[in-house]
């Protein structure tokens, strides 16, 4: 298909503004422009570049997503009406690794506890064997891709043994050992930290469950910066109210924005962010470029980069 037109949609903003990526592609062969829902609108674009699906989309030629998930668009859709689809893999890594270990500090410092101190202007030291280190201690990390590999490299460099789970067994680079998913509670059985990095799909939807709590250590952590429904949120409460696990740091649940009534936001060990584990400044460069890329290959008759559909 000939591109002529891209529009960036509005729900872009909730990363950046769709401006900074308007400008950042700004190029005299292809016009780019912000759009929002009118769906006239959409079908007047060749490509759009976004967070959120919508059904306008099957009237164009490409679909690219911001994010690195997609499980929320419809393939059978694109592959039935033609619409290419592509994701931003390969841009999180460094990002989510440094929240990652963010996390796995503040537990073994205890600076999410000084926080919450100091919010109520308490000063009240942590008891004499509650601190501990990093270095020596192993962290299992589920997904070895790109989050997964930005995860074992930062943890890496602070002294911590990485294991993987992937489907298979295969090893990969920054891992000292790697399972395969039907091994997971083997795996999870010796790791200080549990961490997921799973994309949501069929096979991984609740893959983390009653069992893989009941088969981490008591004194261990966990982490999702995945998505959430990869993990049963009742399971993992469960397993928090009963002391089964240590704590839990938390980027992504079932539902989002997560319910003001959920217990999760007033457990002492439970650190919530609010799925912004991978923001930064850079994002909209880091999207734009594999966006640029994509138009070359578009141009010179290349496949498509992180095609998904
Ligand atoms: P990649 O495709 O690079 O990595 C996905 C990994 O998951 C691969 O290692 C793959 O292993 C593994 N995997 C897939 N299915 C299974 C399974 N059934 N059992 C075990 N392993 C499996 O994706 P990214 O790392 O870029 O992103 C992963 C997900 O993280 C995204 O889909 C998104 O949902 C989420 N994400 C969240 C962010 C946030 O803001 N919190 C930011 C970015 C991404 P293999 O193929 O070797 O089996
Ligand atoms: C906004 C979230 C992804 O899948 O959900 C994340 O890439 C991105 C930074």
């Amino acid at each position: 298909f000939e591109l002529e037109r891209i529009g960036v949609h509005e729900s872009v903003e909730t990363v950046f503004p769709p401006s900074e990526l308007v400008d950042y592609l700004a190029d005299d062969l292809v016009e780019v422009a912000v759009i929002g829902d009118d769906p006239d609108e959409i079908a007047a674009c060749d490509a759009v570049v976004t967070f959120e699906h919508r059904d306008a989309y099957l009237e164009v030629d490409w679909v690219h997503s911001i994010q690195a998930g997609v499980d929320r668009f419809p393939f059978d859709e694109f592959e039935a009406e033609g619409v290419v689809l592509t994701n931003s893999t390969g841009i999180h890594d460094r990002w989510v690794g440094e929240t990652v270990a963010g996390y796995l500090l503040s537990f073994a410092r205890r600076l999410h506890t000084a926080v919450a101190n100091q919010q109520e202007r308490r000063w009240d030291q942590p008891d004499w064997n509650e601190g501990f280190t990093l270095p020596g201690t192993t962290a299992c990390v589920l997904g070895t891709g790109t989050l997964g590999s930005g995860v074992a490299e930062v943890l890496g460099s602070l002294g911590v043994r990485v294991t993987g789970v992937r489907r298979s067994a295969e090893p990969v680079p920054g891992f000292e050992e790697i399972y395969a998913t039907e091994d997971l509670l083997e795996a999870v059985g010796d790791a200080d930290f549990v961490i997921v990095t799973l994309p949501l799909t069929e096979e991984t939807r609740h893959l983390v469950d009653a069992d893989v709590f009941e088969a981490m250590r008591e004194d261990a952590y966990f982490v999702n910066v995945g998505r959430g429904p990869v993990v049963d949120e009742s399971a993992l409460i469960d397993a928090l109210e009963t002391d089964s696990i240590a704590g839990a740091a938390l980027d992504v649940f079932e539902t989002e924005p997560l319910p003001e009534e959920s217990p999760l936001w007033d457990m002492d060990e439970v650190i919530v962010t609010p799925h912004c584990a991978a923001f930064t400044e850079d994002y909209f460069r880091a999207v734009g470029d594999i966006v640029r890329e994509n138009v070359e290959r578009l141009e010179s008759g290349e496949p498509f980069h992180n095609r998904v559909v």
